[in-house]
């Protein structure tokens, strides 16, 4: 802060006088201890897409639980294969590290706890605007964080490399979107799936828009989009896409060959269909056993997880409320010239 700066909220304490700064104290007690439901709100759910891209957003270096960045590392948890290289994106306006090992959380503040670096990677400081990137060689779980800013921290899952995916009849898949044009050639339906390799108990993200085949561009068009699995409908949607496509979001429970199919693409009665094996889900893939998860610290999460933390919260408002008690004994006890007199 400058001393201009300075000056201007000296000059701002001075003209408070004493009677109406009580009033101030107390305004601010009351600001105070109403921030705290504000703090209780919580973050999206944990993403696990197959994303390679990290970006550290801006207000990351802020250790709050309001800060302005919703995740320090943004997804915080990010999903891999073996030998899929990840790169970080430096958006925030201060230098950050990615730095593999157990970072310090927010008692780290208090403990000067700065983290405890595995030595496997650490990028040094990325400066903001800037980018760094790791290839991950070996399956398993790496946690990371900035030993500039020990609170921020970040989780890797590298998995074994998955199979090709395959159609229902056995055939590789190597092309997504996956293209497909209408009887009438009128329309392209392109469709992708995420993850590609498709496994029971895994959320599966389809993606589509369609195309005007003759001009061509994409078209916001009405659909019919069903997902059919051993001879069952399981999933049906009718809707229209947006020009920028559109998205439905199904978990297979069973292994087996599926069909995805779109009916009356743009009302025409045309239709596309696709097809991909639906693969039994195996246990080294399960994510609901992933150690670590749950102690890891994210901006702006719920703050029951942080009990300990509360009175951080809360002190300042009750030595704020003390100082006014004060304040008004000081006042009662000994009045004399100056005072201003209610
Ligand atoms: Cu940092």
């Amino acid at each position: 802060m400058n001393t201009k700066n300075k000056k201007r909220i000296r000059a701002g304490i001075d003209t408070i006088t004493k009677s109406n700064l009580q009033y101030f104290v107390i305004a601010f007690s009351i600001l105070v201890l109403a921030s705290g439901p504000l703090l209780l709100h919580t973050v999206s759910p944990q993403v696990f897409a197959a994303v390679q891209m990290i970006t550290i957003p801006y207000g990351a270096f802020d250790p709050n639980f309001n800060t302005a960045a919703p995740q320090w590392y943004l997804p915080t948890a990010t999903t891999i294969q073996v030998n899929q290289t990840v790169t970080w994106l430096n958006q925030d306006t201060e230098g950050h590290t990615v730095t593999s090992g157990k970072a310090g959380g927010r008692e780290g503040l208090i403990q000067n706890n700065m983290g405890q670096p595995s030595g496997l990677f650490d990028s040094g400081t990325i400066m903001p605007g800037k980018k760094w990137s790791y290839t991950f060689t070996k399956p398993g779980q790496y946690e990371y964080f900035c030993t500039i800013h020990p609170w921020m921290d970040g989780y890797i899952v590298v998995n074994e490399k998955e199979p090709d995916p395959t159609d229902a009849d056995g055939n590789k898949l190597t092309q997504f979107p996956q293209v497909r044009l209408t009887p009438d050639r009128r329309y392209e339906a392109d469709l992708s799936w995420e993850p590609h390799y498709i496994m029971t108990g895994h959320k599966i993200t389809f993606v589509f828009q369609f195309y005007d085949n003759v001009m061509p561009h994409p078209i916001p068009a009405h659909y019919i989009f069903t997902i059919t699995q051993n001879g069952k409908q399981l999933f049906r949607s009718e809707d229209r896409t947006q020009f920028g496509g559109g998205y439905n979001y199904f978990s297979f429970d069973e292994p087996g060959p599926a069909i995805f199919r779109f009916d009356d693409i743009d009302n025409s009665g045309q239709s596309v269909q696709y097809s991909a094996m639906v693969e039994q889900m195996d246990s080294n893939s399960d994510m609901s056993g992933m150690a670590g998860m749950d102690d890891m610290v994210q901006p702006a999460r719920n703050m029951a997880l942080q009990d300990y933390l509360i009175p951080l919260f809360f002190t300042p408002a009750l030595i704020t409320a003390g100082v006014v008690v004060l304040l008004v004994k000081i006042r009662k006890k000994k009045p004399h010239e100056g005072d201003y007199v209610q």
